[in-house]
């Protein structure tokens, strides 16, 4: 087959970074929140098993952040999930399903209050502005909601904490999970948070002054390196093992989030006030149908571009296979499935018809284990 390049303009924006990401020979690159975020380097499974054992530097500046700050911040960002945030610090990192009135999936962001009427959405692919917007149009509500010219840069894996303290010092080490706080790298003060896309372990720096930020990553790159540290990017094979999810590919607006597992994230008894809240309620007495769950599929490789049917021997359709990778500690392939609430027992068998093959599976539960 022909190859082909994706071709760039000023919509499918690059990042501060890019030119670096290429520099350090970038193999692919997806499109998240119209941007790019690479997927791999060398390959996929060689960055697993960096990632598990050393640290690296990912770009996601594609983690675009939707600002909303006025004296209705706190009504719009509430409005937006199910999650309660009433009670919601600064310096803290809270991880919640946005919703709409139906009470489907829209986006699951990060959400940081920055200041009592200013937060920040760390945004995964979809456009949240335009529904911020929307929502704080018909409410009236006093607000500004703009996307941010932040990048963000992760450090994740095992040696996170060793590479940072070189470049921020020994306080860095005392930042607890999903908190934030500022840290000064050669004079300029940048927001870290300790968090990521990866089950590693890591931070997050939020990066507002670009020149500085660049002089960060040479930096990272410089006192990284007797720890091996590799440029890197979130990893497909170690995101589905544990079960870190991926709005667009595991779920959409066409799941609500009960199907999503994020039970310990719905609010629907309390005095809080959200768009979907009705709706959740109703889902709630009347049950859900399908759920999110982990798969083992007896294949070497799979490169799956669209939902696969997972059928049972009946050839009854038992859900649909949605994110799937071969992983290299299960020796096979792992998956992320919407599974009929039938047939959720764990190790429910089922068939897949992959390039004209007919190959045998197992439902699991996730993280996979
Ligand atoms: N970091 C930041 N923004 C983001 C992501 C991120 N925006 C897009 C995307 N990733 C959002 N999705 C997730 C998914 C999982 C987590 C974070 C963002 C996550 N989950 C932890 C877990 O499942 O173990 C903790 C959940 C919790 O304690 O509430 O970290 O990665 N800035």
């Amino acid at each position: 087959m022909k190859k082909f390049l994706i071709s760039k303009t000023r919509r499918l924006r690059s990042t501060p970074f890019t030119s670096r990401l290429e520099k350090y020979g970038v193999g692919g690159y997806t499109v998240y929140n119209h941007m790019l975020l690479p997927t791999f380097f060398d390959s996929v499974e060689s960055e697993y098993e960096h990632l598990k054992k050393h640290v690296q530097l990912w770009d996601v500046t594609v983690q675009r952040q939707i600002e909303v700050n006025g004296k209705d911040s706190y009504k719009l960002i509430q409005l937006m999930t199910c999650r309660d945030l009433s009670k919601a610090k600064i310096n803290r990192c809270y991880y919640v399903p946005l919703i709409d009135k139906e009470g489907n999936m829209v986006n699951d962001p990060l959400i940081l209050k920055i200041e009592d009427n200013k937060w920040r959405i760390c945004i995964a692919d979809s456009d949240v502005l335009f529904f911020a917007k929307g929502i704080a149009g018909s409410f009236n509500l006093d607000v500004k909601v703009f996307e941010t010219n932040i990048s963000t840069l992760a450090i994740q894996g095992p040696k996170s904490d060793a590479v940072m303290k070189k470049v921020f010092g020994i306080n860095i080490s005392k930042l607890k999970f999903f908190s934030y706080d500022y840290f000064e790298f050669k004079g300029t003060k940048h927001m870290i948070s300790k968090s990521g896309f990866s089950k590693q372990g890591g931070y997050e720096i939020y990066i507002e002054n670009i020149e500085s930020g660049l002089k960060l990553y040479d930096q990272l790159m410089k006192d990284g390196k007797d720890l091996n540290i590799k440029p890197g990017c979130p990893n497909a094979i170690e995101r589905i093992e544990g079960a870190l999810l991926s709005y667009g590919n595991d779920m959409d607006n066409n799941d609500n989030p009960f199907e999503c597992g994020f039970d310990k994230y719905i609010c629907l008894d309390n005095g809080i006030d959200y768009l979907g809240k009705k709706a959740l309620q109703n889902i709630k007495k009347v049950g859900i149908e399908k759920k999110l769950m982990g798969v083992k599929i007896d294949l070497d490789q799979i490169n799956l571009t669209k939902e696969e049917k997972l059928l049972d021997e009946n050839k009854n359709i038992i859900g649909f296979l949605r994110s799937a990778a071969f992983s290299p500690k299960f020796k096979k392939v792992v998956g992320i499935a919407m599974i009929k609430s039938k047939y959720c027992n764990h190790s429910q068998k089922f068939k897949l018809n992959i390039n004209d093959k007919l190959v045998s599976g197992i439902v699991c539960n996730l993280p996979i284990s």
